[in-house]
C-alpha cells in the first residue's frame, strides 16, 4: 500500500545564507560515525549542520574525575565539527539527572509535585552551563549564529555573554513552558528568567508556551511584553528578547522511506497473530508526562464497557524505560505495570490478552510498520512540547485507508492537528468514547480528518522548522 501515499518534498534542510558559521549545542550529539539512526531532534540538527556547515558542540558520552577541567575534543566529518565535551562525573550528574531532569523537567511538565530540588545539583547545573559557554568562546565569532537546544541550558545566553561571545544567540526550547506561577515558584526563578533575556531569540512549540515564557520573565524582571504579529519582544532586566512559536516537525520522506523496507519479522508475526482483532498502538517513552496509566485506565473503561471487545481488539502499548535512575520514574512503571496486569487480568482469557505492554525499545522501522499497520494511534500526553510521535503516525498511514489520531489537547501537536479526535487524557469516560468513535469512524469521514492532517504534517515538516528557526536567528541578530 506504500504506492498510495503522495509524494513529498524531501525533509532536507534547504541552505540559508548566513556571514559566520552556525554553532549547535546540544546534551547529546548524533555523530555519524555512531552508525545508529537518531531520533528526531538529533536527525534534525545533523541535517541542518550538514546543509550549513558548522560546529555541534555536545558532551562526549564520557566523565572524568571529580574536580578536573571539563575537557574538549574536536573532530571534523565533512564541514562539520564535532566539539565533544568530558565532564566531571558529580558536576554530570547534578546537571543531568539532578537539576535538568529531576527539577526542570517535572516543574515545565505542570508536574511540580514531582520535583526535587537540591541546591547542589543547581550548583553543578550552573558549572556544566559554565564548561559549555567556555567551549563556545573558544570558537565563536561575532558573525556566528549560536543555537543553543533545550531546558539543559536555560543559563548559557548570559554565561556566553560574559564569556565574552558576540554572536547572535538562540534557544530553542524543545518541552512546554508552565503556567506563570509554577515559573515563579522555582527557587532560581529570577536567575534564570534573568539569564534567558541574554538570548536574542527564543523558540518555543507553541503560541501558548511563548504568551506563557514571556509572561513569566516580563513578571519577574518587572519588565513589558509587547505583541507584535507572529513574535512577543520582551524587555526586561535591561535586556530585550524576541520569543516566537516555530514547532517541529518530522522527516516525513525518511519516515515513508522505512515503510518501503520489508516488514521486519517480529511486526510481521505480530500482525500476523492479531487474528482479526483491530489494533490500537501506543508509542511513548515510560515517562509521567506522557499519560500512561490514564490511558490504560480509559482503555480498561473502554472494556469495561462492554467486555466482548477484549476479543476484538488489543492495545499495543510500546513504552521503554527512560531515566530509570529519577525515582519517580521507577513509581511510574510499576503503576503501569500494575494496571497493566489488572487490565489483562480481569478482561483476558485462556488465549487472549487486550493489552501488550512493552517495556523494551523497538527501532525505527518496527515503530513505522506498527504505525502503518493500525487502527487507532493513542497519543495522550498530560504535558508535552509537541509530541512528534502524534506527526509521525499520521505520515505512517495509507491514505486511502487511514488509521484515527487520538490526540491530547494538551500536547503542543494539537495546536495545529484539530482534525485528530483530540481530547482531555484525564476524562477517562471521554477517551473511552474516543476509542469507540476512532474504531467505529466510517472510511470516508477517516479520509478527509487523514487528508487535513497529512498536509500539515508534510507542510510544517522538520526542513521546514531548521529553515524558520535559521531565518528567525538571523531576523534576531
Ligand atoms: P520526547 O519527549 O522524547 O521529545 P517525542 O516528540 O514524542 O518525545 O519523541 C521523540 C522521538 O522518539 C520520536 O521520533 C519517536 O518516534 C521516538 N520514540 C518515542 N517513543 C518511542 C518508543 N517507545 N520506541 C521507539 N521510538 C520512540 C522532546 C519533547 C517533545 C518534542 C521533542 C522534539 O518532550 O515534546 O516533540 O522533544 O522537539
Amino acid at each position: 500500500f506504500v504506492e498510495a501515499i503522495p509524494a513529498v518534498r524531501p525533509a532536507r534542510h534547504q541552505k540559508v545564507e548566513i556571514e559566520g558559521r552556525l554553532i549547535a549545542v546540544s546534551n547529546r550529539v548524533a555523530r555519524p560515525s555512531e552508525g545508529v539512526s537518531p531520533g528526531g531532534l538529533a536527525s534534525a540538527l545533523s541535517d541542518a549542520l550538514t546543509a550549513q556547515g558548522g560546529t555541534w558542540l555536545g558532551w562526549s558520552g564520557k566523565t572524568i574525575a571529580d574536580g578536573t577541567e571539563p575537557d574538549v575534543t574536536a573532530t571534523t566529518v565533512d564541514d562539520v565539527v564535532y566539539s565533544l565535551l568530558d565532564l566531571p562525573a558529580d558536576d554530570y550528574r547534578g546537571f543531568y539527572e539532578g537539576y535538568a531532569n529531576a527539577f526542570l523537567w517535572p516543574v515545565f511538565h505542570g508536574r511540580s509535585d514531582l520535583a526535587v530540588h537540591r541546591p547542589a545539583e543547581f550548583r553543578a547545573y550552573a558549572a556544566v552551563n559554565r564548561a559549555y559557554a567556555e567551549a563556545t568562546a573558544r570558537i565563536a565569532g561575532p558573525d556566528d549564529l549560536v543555537w543553543v537546544h533545550d531546558y539543559h541550558f536555560l543559563l548559557l545566553g548570559k554565561m556566553l555573554r560574559e564569556a565574552g561571545v558576540g554572536s547572535t544567540l538562540g534557544l530553542f526550547l524543545h518541552i512546554p513552558v508552565p503556567e506563570p506561577a509554577a515559573f515563579r515558584a522555582v527557587p532560581e526563578a529570577r536567575r534564570l528568567a534573568e539569564a534567558l533575556m541574554h538570548f536574542d531569540t527564543i523558540g518555543v512549540q507553541t503560541a501558548r508556551d511563548a504568551a506563557r515564557l514571556a509572561e513569566a520573565v516580563a513578571g519577574l524582571g518587572e519588565g513589558v511584553v509587547l505583541n507584535r504579529p507572529g513574535v512577543i519582544e520582551v524587555r526586561a532586566f535591561g535586556e530585550r528578547v524576541r520569543i516566537k512559536a516555530l514547532p517541529i516537525g518530522i522527516d516525513v520522506g525518511a519516515l515513508r522511506g522505512e515503510l518501503y523496507a520489508p516488514t521486519p519479522p517480529e511486526v510481521r508475526a505480530y500482525l500476523d497473530g492479531l487474528g482479526g482483532r483491530r489494533a490500537i498502538l501506543g508509542v511513548d517513552r515510560l515517562d509521567y508526562s506522557k499519560g500512561l496509566p490514564e490511558k490504560l485506565a480509559a482503555f480498561g473503561a473502554f472494556l469495561a464497557a462492554d467486555p466482548a471487545r477484549a476479543d476484538e481488539v488489543v492495545l499495543t502499548q510500546i513504552a521503554p524505560i527512560s531515566r530509570g535512575s529519577v525515582s519517580a520514574y521507577a513509581h511510574l512503571r510499576q503503576e503501569v505495570e500494575a494496571l497493566a496486569g489488572r487490565i489483562n487480568g480481569e478482561f483476558g482469557s485462556l488465549s487472549r490478552h487486550p493489552l501488550q505492554l512493552l517495556t523494551r525499545p523497538y527501532g525505527r522501522r518496527a515503530v513505522a510498520h506498527l504505525m502503518a499497520h493500525a487502527d487507532v494511534g493513542l497519543v495522550t500526553p498530560l504535558a508535552d512540547g509537541m509530541n512528534l510521535v502524534a506527526k509521525e503516525f499520521v505520515a505512517a498511514q495509507d491514505v486511502d485507508d487511514p488509521g484515527v489520531l487520538v490526540l491530547s489537547r494538551f500536547a503542543g501537536a494539537a495546536e495545529a492537528m484539530e482534525a485528530a479526535l483530540v481530547v482531555d487524557p484525564r476524562d477517562a469516560d471521554g477517551l473511552a468514547s474516543a476509542i469507540e468513535r476512532a474504531l467505529a469512524m466510517p472510511l470516508r469521514e477517516r479520509r478527509e480528518r487523514h487528508r487535513a492532517l497529512i498536509a500539515s504534517v508534510a507542510r510544517d515538516d522538520v526542513g521546514h522548522w531548521t529553515t524558520q528557526c535559521l531565518e528567525e536567528l538571523i531576523a534576531a541578530g
